[in-house]
């Protein structure tokens, strides 16, 4: 997984195609394969933070870690040598934590209603599972949080040992003594690769009659692609707070610019679909039962500070222990001086 630098030209013109002609034609039955492509944005109502939204996104509140650079807390190079840091924070952003949206619950009752062809999320939440999404139709391109092995030897790690090192803020070691490597979950860091199904899955967008792109800035590829790969004079749809990718590119285009939590029930209105989505996100919500466990948690900004005071006590200790050895060594040279030379 990699990102991307902005090198895609938004188009300048706002293509606000027919959103009503979309809904139109899933009622009619001409658009029913649904292809989907989700990123953090539809989980930030959740409480998640998604990376890059100014302000509110984790790359910015990250800034007191002083880390090399934002990513490096979810790149493998980093945590190799630096695990805390995602662990500091991993108790905040778990996902046991969190209950699905309304915008999760849009794409259950897509499924429920046979028209979702198949979901690409690069989530590592788990809340399409919540929201009652059928597995076998999502592929969780950036990996999931449901297992955990070593960054090193890759060795299994058991998930009671993982619950509590998340739990405590504590990086999980290897149990294999001689190894000593970091546990990592199974969410695909920058600098790794997707997981094999990826490409053969990609194929099933030209399957597609309606390409829906969710909550994403489409800045990380290879996720980033799969719009591109909808066929020519298939409509795409984007429910995103700002345009992305190459939207606006072709005269299909749909961009509903703002939350996709209120562009879904937007879309739901248009279907007569609105009353069943709420009831259906209602019974989502309150199947998570998980939330209560760890309810008393830190919060986010809190992991943070912790972290940096603890990150900033240890310069401290490192400058301090540096400065009393300079100075240890200065008297010595200002005493063997004053001694005259000495063979000793
Ligand atoms: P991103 O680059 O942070 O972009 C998020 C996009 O969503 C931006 O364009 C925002 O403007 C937009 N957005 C934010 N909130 C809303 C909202 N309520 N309604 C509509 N749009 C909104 O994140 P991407 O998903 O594009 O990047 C992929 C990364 C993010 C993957 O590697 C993920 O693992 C990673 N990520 C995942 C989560 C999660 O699992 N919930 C959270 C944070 C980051």
């Amino acid at each position: 997984m990699t990102e991307i630098e902005a090198t895609e030209s938004i188009p300048s013109t706002s293509t606000q195609g027919d959103i009503e002609s979309i809904a139109d034609n899933i009622k009619n039955g001409h658009i029913s394969r649904i292809v989907v492509l989700t990123g953090a944005g539809i989980s930030t109502s959740a409480g998640i933070p998604d990376f890059r939204s100014p302000t509110t996104g984790l790359y910015d509140k990250l800034a007191p870690l002083k880390l090399p650079y934002p990513e490096a807390i979810f790149h493998i190079s980093y945590f190799s040598h630096s695990p805390e840091p995602f662990y500091a924070i991993a108790r905040a952003r778990h996902p046991g934590n969190l209950k699905p949206t309304i915008s999760h619950a849009f794409l259950a009752l897509l499924a429920k209603k046979g028209l979702l062809h198949y979901l690409f999320t690069q989530n590592i939440d788990g809340l399409e599972e919540d929201a009652g999404i059928p597995t076998d139709k999502v592929l969780w391109a950036h990996g999931n949080w449901k297992s955990q092995h070593c960054w090193k030897c890759k060795t299994e790690y058991p998930d009671d040992l993982m619950k509590r090192a998340i739990h405590n803020g504590e990086v999980p070691y290897c149990l294999k003594a001689e190894c000593g490597g970091a546990i990592k979950p199974n969410v695909v860091f920058f600098g790794q690769s997707l997981p094999k199904e990826f490409d053969e899955k990609e194929k099933v967008v030209g399957q597609g009659d309606l390409m829906l792109v969710m909550g994403t800035s489409l800045k990380v590829a290879p996720c980033s692609t799969l719009p591109r790969l909808a066929n020519k004079g298939v409509p795409r749809l984007l429910i995103n707070m700002e345009k992305a990718g190459d939207f606006g590119n072709r005269k299909e285009d749909v961009c509903m610019l703002g939350p996709c939590d209120d562009g879904v029930r937007r879309l739901a209105d248009l279907l007569g679909w609105r009353d069943e989505l709420e009831t259906l996100w209602k019974d989502a919500v309150d199947a998570k039962e998980d939330v209560l466990k760890f309810q008393d948690g830190p919060s986010l900004d809190e992991c943070i500070a912790k972290m940096a005071a603890q990150m900033d006590a240890r310069l401290g200790i490192s400058k301090g222990h540096k400065n009393m050895l300079e100075n240890h060594l200065s008297d010595k040279f200002a005493q063997m001086m004053s001694k005259g030379p000495s063979c000793q």
